[in-house]
């Protein structure tokens, strides 16, 4: 039933030994997004830009943001704003975490003999140009330039470009271009939405053309990046699909009710569509009662109370009966954020197969990663922690291998490669080796 006022911070609950299969399967399952809708919507901004280039940005930044710009890039260097000194700090000590994690990430070359003579190596390099989406809207989002732009600087990407909507008087929020500058970005497109990311992949008369685009965004900005990424004329990769945001807490007797509710809703507090899930193991019904009522109280003191008011009703709490069921179904959700709120925590960290990111003990709270401690912040959502990583350094590196055969590794190896590609019938392969074999 839907929620009665004063109810609206209240979660929906679950015991799981009186769930079925299909209704468990249902609480797995992430909201259905219609994308063909939102295609509809995008496929034309992004022909508008291929097409007509900064005038089409300019006209859509026009519409969507309300604000007539001049131009559309800003090349490095800019000009820096003077920051509040606290805030400038905290930027500062953010940086510095999450490049150390990132720099301790880069892997040196590799280099083994397979066999006596025949050498195969791997190294790595950045890739070239790569374009990072800073999402504007309701928040200003300098952590998601810092999360972005510290990889991409580790990496050693020649043109970094950072796309991120103008304010209503035209200008760029001055953390964001602070970060920017601190990352080394070689230029700002002062765009959002479908119309930034069509400018990056196919690049327009200013805006630079990237090898690579990353970030998080709305449906908008996820199907012009998925647009793109199919198209061979746009030759792009993207990081990996996104949906909303959200995280999953296991919290059991050992858990600190407050402590548990202030992460449920720092992930509520995100948007409409945050999707917030609390396992208790071995909880009786007035402790499950605690952390609702911290979820309440907590929840109606905050200045976003109404998006909260959204995202909890979808929410719920799933009662299960052992450690070891949490674990099995947080791993069949593969949640974005995992929280593990017990003194258990770090034996828990050995169970997880599935998650962007986790979060050991009580006092790592979600903010910490979402901001300074030093891991990444853009993850994989919507079940996608399966098979994706989150941003790292490696999302802004190829890998290239290499050979190389002495005369005595072409001996050695010469009779194996002839035998398969006989089984193949490319005799080309076989006479490739075989010349060589004649001469020795
Ligand atoms: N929790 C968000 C990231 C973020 N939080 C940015 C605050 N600012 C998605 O991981
Ligand atoms: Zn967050």
């Amino acid at each position: 039933r839907p929620a009665l006022p004063g109810e609206q911070t209240r979660m929906r609950v679950f015991a799981d030994g009186e769930l079925s299969a299909a209704e468990r399967a249902a609480l797995i399952q992430r909201p259905i997004i219609d994308s063909g809708e939102i295609m509809r919507r995008v496929r034309p901004i992004v022909d508008a830009v291929r097409a007509n280039g900064d005038a089409a940005v300019l006209e859509l930044t026009e519409k969507f943001d309300r604000v007539r710009l001049d131009r559309v890039v800003v090349r490095a260097p800019f000009d820096v704003p003077e920051l509040a000194p606290a805030v400038r700090a905290a930027i500062d000590q953010a940086y510095a975490n999450v490049r150390a994690f990132h720099a301790a990430q880069l892997d040196g070359p590799l280099s083994i003999e397979t066999m006596p003579g025949v050498k195969c190596s791997r190294f790595s390099r950045a890739i070239e140009r790569v374009g990072l989406y800073v999402p504007g809207g309701s928040a200003v989002l300098p952590s998601s330039a810092l999360m972005l732009g510290v990889p991409a600087q580790v990496a050693g990407c020649r043109e970094i470009v950072l796309a991120t909507p103008p304010r209503p008087d035209g200008s760029i929020v001055p953390e964001v271009l602070y970060v920017a500058h601190k990352v080394g970005a070689t230029a700002i497109v002062k765009a959002g939405g479908a119309q930034a990311i069509a400018a990056m992949a196919y690049g327009t008369e200013t805006v630079p053309k990237v090898d690579k685009i990353c970030g998080p965004g709305n449906q908008y900005v996820t199907a012009a990046k998925m647009l793109a990424q199919n198209d061979t004329a746009a030759m792009v990769a993207i990081d990996m699909p996104a949906g909303p945001s959200e995280v999953l807490v296991v919290a059991d007797a050992t858990s600190n009710p407050a402590y548990v509710a202030s992460d449920l809703l720092s992930q509520a507090e995100h948007g409409p569509d945050s999707q917030v899930v609390l396992l208790t193991v071995g909880l009786d019904d007035a402790q499950v009662a605690a952390i609702e009522a911290q979820v309440h109280e907590q929840a109606e003191r905050l200045p976003r109370v109404d998006v909260v008011r959204q995202s909890i009703p979808k929410s719920y709490c799933l009662r299960m009966a052992t450690m070891r069921d949490a674990m099995a179904f947080s791993n069949a959700y593969a949640p974005e954020h995992l929280i593990l709120h017990n003194d258990r925590a770090a034996d828990c960290v050995d169970a997880v197969v599935n998650a962007g990111s986790v979060f050991v003990g009580p006092y790592s709270p979600e903010s910490c990663g979402d901001y300074a401690s030093g891991t990444n912040h853009t993850l994989p959502t919507y079940g996608f922690s399966r098979m994706y990583s989150g941003v790292n350094t490696a999302t802004f590196l190829k890998h290239i291998t290499a050979q190389e055969l002495t005369r005595e590794g072409l001996a050695n190896i010469g009779p194996t490669v002839m035998a398969l590609a006989e089984v193949e019938e490319l005799e080309a392969h076989r006479n490739a080796v075989a010349i060589r074999l004649r001469d020795m």
